[in-house]
């Protein structure tokens, strides 16, 4: 998604514009004129409070599904529908000008591209989105290439739809027994017109195969790892945006009637899964035929993504079934997300990533700020227990990639999403990539430049991230190690039954995993940490009292200008608040810099709240020396503000933690033989010698 700095830069011109364009029509310009003039078009519209989201549906627009918490993306079909808008007085701008010229221009540009293309330099060589069809194709022909080294499979539950949908493992004797190797999950297409994701998921699996044995990185990585790759999540909704999705202006087609562009057929732009009717299931087959009150299946649906169990029901997930971040009426409400619990649930995926677009970015946990407070848990969330590694990873990532690397929350608030639940769940690293820069399904070869790297990232680009996700999830020292002696061919299972929290009380978790003892009767089990981050002992920050320093400002700032103050932090503080306020419904922007010794600035905060909310920058351990906070007027009218900028010292304080073991089991001939408690940290290596189990 778009960042919302971007999104409200654009406004004010957007804004502008469109007062223009309202001017004309109100001029002698004749109706019909103007008519010719308007093109359908995707507008972002400011809807900060649940009162504006509730006057835009009262304006018979065709709101689509991609929206936030506080905007809500609305195709404007005719001159009437932007009158309804600017009536209305809620703030907006465009997005895609002109919605039919954009989708044939993308059409066009991807029949060139495949027109003048035998074989891309993608792994597979393909020159052109797949089809649902195409992904399942390939997945069998990987297997049937290479037996020893791919197994296709079907996950447990099929798609509402009725589909099946499948992965595939790559891994070193794939058919062979589970000799406890970690494993790395690569996911795709969670929202069904986020084409890429699935494109990216699926090309890094050919490069692993196609590699294997000639390049001795990805073959070494392989050999320690098995790899599991589902490149298409949500099947039912992703064939109907590839397959039902050319944009088609139905105005043309029934001479001017009301049809929207849109509704029918059109869902190239559908985010959600096949539920058609909250609640009930949907009958096999039945999806493409929608809902006679969502046309084209914006409306229908659950948002997969705010559906995993990690804080879910939390802020930044809708309870209205209409809404495109509706989070189903329970945790793993959906099959599509039960499909990825059991598979996480039953092996050791010691690293994750889940692959979106658009926005360039690789998102970590959490998705939630650290001083909101789950009321399961009734202490601040604080950062994630990993940061430190975490942070670690995903810049090195972004440093592939081009990407920026983030907080899940610095985007926006989510709860429920799949890495919040994977990581909380079993301790395994997970990242969210926001692939792309603009656009949810741009023309193919933006695809490939994302995939191979393009410009200063040539040759690195995602492949490259991806690899050092795989080398991540093979490194001992993120995870843990259990060796021992045990009897040849015996099983080993690890389980552990626990609580996750969701946003208000929790679910059951039963992580359940086994591996065969190999023929010298030793063991290495690669696996996560016993104890779940989420219950190790947590570092809360609690502000207390007055503030140790203190300065304010009043000033104003001209539209489409900003505004400069300089604040010295003088002594050692545990934070530093800076507040913008302003007392009209308008729209300033908080920048804050570190001045460096040469005067050249290095961005220390930022907040671009929407119209309306104003804006607070909070830095942790402000390092001391000069700070330059920026008042920025994107688009207020009266532009006079109150900028106050405060140092505090924080108490620290240790709430105390938990201690969890796995339970080992040493089973032959289906018999539990021996059972043991196993404690083990993250980067810990320990041997656990099953002796018992070898006597009869
Ligand atoms: O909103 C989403 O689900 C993701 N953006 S998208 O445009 N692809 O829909 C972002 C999710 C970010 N949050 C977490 N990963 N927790
Ligand atoms: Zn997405």
């Amino acid at each position: 998604m778009l960042p919302r700095s971007l999104r409200r830069r654009a406004a004010f011109f957007a804004a502008a514009s469109a007062v223009l364009l309202a001017v004309t029509t109100a001029g002698p310009t004749t109706p019909a004129a103007a008519d010719e003039e308007f093109r359908p078009q995707l507008v972002t519209v400011d809807t900060p409070t649940r009162a504006d989201k509730a006057l835009l549906q009262t304006l018979g627009l065709d709101l689509t599904e991609h929206a936030g918490h506080d905007y809500v993306e609305v195709v404007l079909h005719t001159p009437a529908d932007l009158a309804a808008l600017l009536g209305a007085g809620l703030g907006f701008d465009v997005r895609i000008p002109d919605l039919v010229a954009r989708d044939a221009e993308n059409d066009r540009v991807n029949a060139a591209y495949a027109a003048a293309t035998t074989t891309s330099p993608l792994p597979s060589g393909r020159d052109a989105y797949r089809t649902l069809a195409d992904y399942n194709a390939d997945m069998a022909a990987l297997e049937s290439d290479h037996p020893d080294l791919v197994e296709r499979f079907a996950l447990p539950h099929r798609s509402l739809d009725g589909r099946e949908i499948f992965g595939v493992e790559i891994g070193k004797d794939v058919r062979g027994p589970d000799r406890g190797l970690p494993t790395f999950v690569m996911l795709g297409v969670h929202h069904a017109r986020e084409w890429p994701s699935g494109e990216h998921a699926m090309e890094f699996a050919v490069d692993l195969v196609e590699n294997y044995g000639s390049d001795p990185r990805i073959t070494d990585l392989v050999d320690r790892s098995r790899v599991v790759v589902v490149p298409v999540v949500n099947v039912d909704g992703f064939e109907l945006s590839r397959t039902d999705g050319s944009l088609v202006d139905i105005r043309e087609v029934d001479g001017g009637g009301t049809a929207t562009i849109l509704g029918n057929p059109g869902n190239a732009y559908k985010r959600k899964n096949c539920r058609l009717v909250d609640g009930q299931d949907t009958p096999d087959g039945t999806c493409r035929l929608g809902s006679p009150t969502s046309p084209g299946g914006y409306g229908t649906g659950v948002d997969l993504n705010r559906n995993y169990g990690g804080y879910w029901g939390g802020p930044g997930a809708s309870d209205l079934f209409a809404d495109p971040t509706y989070r189903g009426p329970a945790a793993f409400s959906e099959p599509e997300t039960q499909n990825i619990r059991e598979l996480v649930s039953g092996r050791h995926v010691t690293t994750l990533i889940t692959n979106h677009t658009f926005s360039n970015l690789v998102l970590r946990p959490s998705g939630v700020a650290p001083d909101q407070v789950a009321p399961s848990e009734g202490i601040p969330l604080g950062n994630p227990f990993d940061e430190a590694a975490l942070k670690e990873l995903g810049d090195a990532m972004a440093a592939q990639n081009g990407y920026k690397s983030q907080h899940a929350w610095e985007l926006y608030d989510t709860t429920g999403s799949t890495e919040d639940w994977s990581y909380n769940a079993t301790g395994g690293f997970g990242y969210t990539f926001e692939i792309g820069p603009d656009e949810f399904h741009p023309p193919f070869p933006e695809v490939i430049d994302e995939y191979l790297g393009a410009g200063p990232h040539a040759g690195k680009g995602n492949r490259e991230a991806y690899l050092l996700a795989l080398q991540n999830a093979v490194d001992p020292e993120t995870h843990s190690v259990l060796t021992g002696k045990a009897p040849a061919g015996a099983t080993l299972r690890l389980e552990k039954t626990v609580a996750t929290p969701t946003w208000e009380s929790s679910i059951q978790d039963t992580l359940e995993t086994t591996m065969t003892v190999g023929p010298d009767g030793r063991y290495t089990w690669h696996v996560n940490p016993s104890t779940r981050p989420v219950v190790k002992a947590r570092q809360v920050e609690t502000v207390s009292g007055e503030p140790v320093a203190e300065q304010s400002w009043t000033g104003t700032t001209a539209p489409l200008q900003s505004t400069d103050q300089e604040f010295t932090v003088d002594r050692d503080a545990d934070l530093l608040e800076i507040t913008l306020d302003w007392p009209t419904p308008d729209d300033l922007d908080l920048e804050v810099y570190r001045k460096n010794a040469d005067g050249s600035l290095t961005q220390a905060g930022s907040s671009g709240n929407s119209v309306a909310e104003k804006e607070r920058v909070l830095l942790q351990d402000p390092a001391q020396g000069t700070y330059v906070l920026r008042v920025v007027n994107f688009a207020s009218l009266t532009p006079s503000w109150t900028l106050d900028a405060a140092l505090f010292e924080a108490e620290s304080s240790t709430v105390p933690g938990l201690v969890e073991n796995w339970t080992l089991s040493c089973e032959r001939d289906g018999r539990v033989l021996e059972q043991v408690p196993v404690v083990v940290d993250r980067g810990q290596q320990l041997r656990v010698d099953l002796k018992a189990c070898g006597r009869r």
